[in-house]
């Protein structure tokens, strides 16, 4: 992955808007993602990598599909506006990448957008009640595994219906906690 905050442009969300690139541990610290990669061969699913099998274990991610998203897709105008809207899940959000490439967009603790760039083999973990959208970038093509725990719930409440869901209330105190890390940090800076 590649990550970044955004700038404030609005013409075609598809190009990168970098404004400012940030590494994955300052990614993960902010917002509670979690990233994994995997060599692109050994996630083919005759091919599956014992950290990935164990992986799957350890969280009891159930369930398993794909799902591929390209411009000749059924429906393609209306899957690229949900997607590309603002919304959070009661539960995890999990996507390997295995072909192609997109966008993932999330909010920061201070309500900034932050654009990670996915390629095959990472494997993306969404917190529950993070409030994110997807876009695919210029190529316009990827295929992703997506995990689940347990029966998939899909459903997608979009922003700012979401304010008020259970969901939102477990993922402040990622944020307080991710506040109080941040702020830990700029008073040593200051001290030293
Ligand atoms: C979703 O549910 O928003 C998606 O799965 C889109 C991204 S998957 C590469």
């Amino acid at each position: 992955v590649r990550s970044w905050y955004m700038d404030d442009r609005t013409e075609d969300p598809q190009e990168e808007h970098l404004l400012d690139e940030i590494d994955t541990t300052t990614l993960c610290a902010r917002t509670g993602v979690e990233i994994w990669y995997f060599h692109p061969d050994q996630i083919l699913a005759n091919n599956e990598n014992s950290s990935l099998i164990k992986l799957k274990h350890d969280r009891g991610y159930t369930y398993e599909d794909e799902i591929k998203i390209e411009p000749g897709m059924e429906n393609y105008e209306e899957k690229f506006k949900i997607f590309f809207a603002e919304h959070l899940h009661s539960d995890e959000e999990i996507r390997l990448v295995q072909e192609g490439s997109g966008f993932f967009d999330v909010r920061d603790h201070n309500d900034k957008w932050i654009r990670i760039h996915v390629f095959p083999g990472d494997l993306i973990i969404l917190p529950t009640g993070i409030y994110h959208r997807f876009i695919p970038d210029k190529h316009n093509y990827i295929r992703a595994r997506r995990f689940f725990v347990g029966e998939p719930v899909w459903t997608r409440i979009n922003r700012p219906e979401g304010d008020l869901h259970p969901s939102r209330q477990i993922y402040a105190e990622h944020l307080y906690r991710n506040s109080t890390i941040d702020t830990n940090k700029n008073v040593t800076d200051v001290i030293s």
